[in-house]
This record gives structure tokens, C-alpha cells and sequence, in this order.
């Protein structure tokens, strides 16, 4: 038996009223309302290539819109989404909560919405369809992982700093859980001071400056940024001082980007946790799938691992971002 999802409901009295149910005319594109978060690093920047190709003319037609990192930006967009009656919506939220209202408009209107790489907190999950992403609380365990077997024979405390995603957000919150429950199995490791950069590399450099003006010089051993381009931003803080990132403070971060390669070749960052932002063609399936009414589950997860210095050299140019 076909189960038709709760979402779909106004959407099939639309298709036997004869209403064709989007804007797009009759053929066949499949119209899509996009809100990315913004362009906060060069994650961000490979995912929204991915995702322009992928959703790209004559299979859909793409409304892109940009939320500069502000939540109020994404809830106007997704509105202006549903009141031009699109087929699908997809969008990446910036933060977690505060969903809930906009997510109903949409259901109420029969708009199915596919979440993009971060997750939201709404009390009814019938309010997306599914959402395509990486494991973060899984990141975050293999960063801590790698940084226990970095550490094997030192003695402690080692004493880390973290550098957190923006404040709320999917990746930031189940980062700093997985990271925390495997470090806290391991009494060597002391989180001295965790602050958020906000994903974007001038963040990073700010706060880890703060970090070690706070700390003192030699008082801290090991950087865990959310993210490549805060901890490309901290080897700048760190450079200034006059101590060498990769040696003096032994630095993990997550994401894998062209950048981290590069700081991992030069020896200034010491691995990299990936996580993949090329869900466009994924995506595009899964919104193909969605609206020919196709059920789908409700988690789709993007393979990755993690990479180290001794690896940067050959892997650095079959790195598509
Ligand atoms: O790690 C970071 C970006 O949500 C997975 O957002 C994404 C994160 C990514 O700004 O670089």
C-alpha cells in the first residue's frame, strides 16, 4: 500500500481539482524555492555552486535566495517562496529553532519542504519531508578521536580551546556534543575556553587573538575550530604572536576545504575532519522524488573522513573543494 504523507493531502485535492500546483507552466520543470544560510565560507560558497548546478534548467527552475546569516532573511524568503506557490521548497536554516509558524505555512499551502544540511528543532516533524546532511555530532567524535591519538604517550592536561559555529546552529550544537563526549573520556583534556566565530574566517582570527591575550602565551596546546575557515583565521592569530600553528598549538578542525589542505601542506594545521558540501545532485533526486510523490526517508547522510598533514600533498588536487 502507497502511505500518501500528511503534506501531501492539499496537495492531491490541487491535482484532481486539475490544478497544475506550482507556477511553472506545463513543462514538466519542477520549480524550486532555495534559502541558503549565506556565504559565510568556503564551504558555504562549493555548496551553493553544487546546488545551482544541480538544480539547474531544463529539469527545474530555481528561485536562490541568500540569507545573509539571519534567520528573519530565510523566513521572508521561504514566505515569498510559498505565496509564488513553487513546487518544493529546500532550505538550510541557520539555526535550529523557531520554525515551527513558517514550516505550517508551508504545509497548509501543500509546499513539501527538503531540509539541507542542517537540522531544525519543530515540536511536529511532519513539517519537512526529509533532511539530506552530514552526521555532525559524528564530526565532532572524530575530530576528539584524532586529537586521542595525536596526543598517545603525552601526558596531561592538555588544555583546548574551541572555536564554535555560529551560536544555535545544527552544526555548531551537535559538534560541541560529539567532541565533548569523547574528549570527556579522556582526563588529559581540559576545554579552557570555548567562544563562537561564527563559521567565518574574521571571527576566528578575533576570538582566538582574545583566546590567547586571556590564556597567556603558552597556555594553550590544542584548537578545535567548527570549521576550516575559523581555523584558517586563528593560524593568522596565532602567527602574530609569534608561535607556530601545527607545532606549538596543534589544531583540528572540520570541513576539508581547499584552504585546510593548503594549511595542512605548509604544516600549519595539523588534520581535518571532512564534511561533504556537494549535496547538490543528492538533492536534486531527492526533490525529483518528493514531488512526484515518491516517499522518502526522512535521514539522508553524506559519506566522509578525516584527513591529516601527511596526506595533504597527494590528496590536495583531486580535491573538488
Ligand atoms: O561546516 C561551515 C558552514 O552547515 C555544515 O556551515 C555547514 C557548516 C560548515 O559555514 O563551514
Amino acid at each position: 500500500m502507497i502511505r500518501i504523507p500528511g503534506w501531501m493531502a492539499p496537495l492531491c485535492i490541487a491535482v484532481l481539482a486539475g490544478c497544475s500546483g506550482g507556477p511553472g507552466g506545463d513543462d514538466g520543470a519542477v520549480t524550486v524555492g532555495f534559502s541558503q544560510v549565506g556565504a559565510e565560507s568556503e564551504w558555504r560558497t562549493a555548496n551553493t555552486r553544487s546546488i545551482k548546478e544541480s538544480l539547474a534548467e531544463p529539469a527545474f527552475r530555481l528561485k536562490f535566495s541568500d540569507g545573509q546569516q539571519k534567520q528573519e532573511n530565510q523566513i521572508k524568503a521561504l514566505r515569498s517562496f510559498i505565496a509564488q506557490r513553487v513546487d518544493v521548497i529546500a532550505f538550510s536554516p541557520v539555526v535550529e529553532t523557531g520554525w515551527d509558524t513558517v514550516l505550517a505555512e508551508a504545509k497548509a499551502a501543500g509546499i513539501p519542504v527538503v531540509l539541507t544540511d542542517r537540522a531544525v528543532d519543530v515540536a511536529d516533524e511532519s513539517l519537512y519531508v526529509t533532511l539530506i546532511g552530514s552526521d555532525f555530532v559524528e564530526e565532532g567524535r572524530r575530530a576528539a578521536r584524532w586529537l586521542m591519538a595525536d596526543a598517545a604517550g603525552r601526558s596531561g592536561p592538555i588544555r583546548v580551546v574551541e572555536l564554535q559555529g555560529t551560536v544555535g546552529s545544527a552544526p555548531a550544537n551537535d559538534r560541541m556534543r560529539g567532541f565533548r563526549e569523547v574528549i570527556e573520556q579522556d582526563t588529559r583534556f581540559q576545554i579552557v575556553r570555548s567562544q563562537s566565530g561564527d563559521f567565518t574566517r574574521a571571527r576566528g582570527k578575533e576570538v582566538m587573538e582574545a583566546f590567547i591575550k586571556a590564556e597567556g602565551q603558552c597556555r594553550i596546546d590544542v584548537l578545535f575550530a567548527h570549521n576550516d575557515d575559523m581555523a584558517i583565521g586563528a593560524i593568522q592569530a596565532i602567527e602574530e604572536t609569534g608561535l607556530k600553528p601545527g607545532e606549538d598549538i596543534r589544531i583540528v578542525s572540520i570541513d576539508g576545504v581547499k584552504g585546510a589542505f593548503e594549511a595542512m601542506k605548509a604544516g600549519k594545521l595539523n588534520a581535518t575532519v571532512e564534511c561533504n558540501p556537494l549535496l547538490g545532485p543528492q538533492l536534486a533526486q531527492l526533490v525529483r522524488d518528493v514531488h512526484a510523490g515518491v516517499v522518502v526517508p526522512k535521514r539522508v547522510f553524506v559519506e566522509e573522513s578525516v584527513f591529516t598533514r601527511d596526506q595533504a600533498a597527494a590528496a590536495l588536487p583531486s580535491r573538488r573543494y
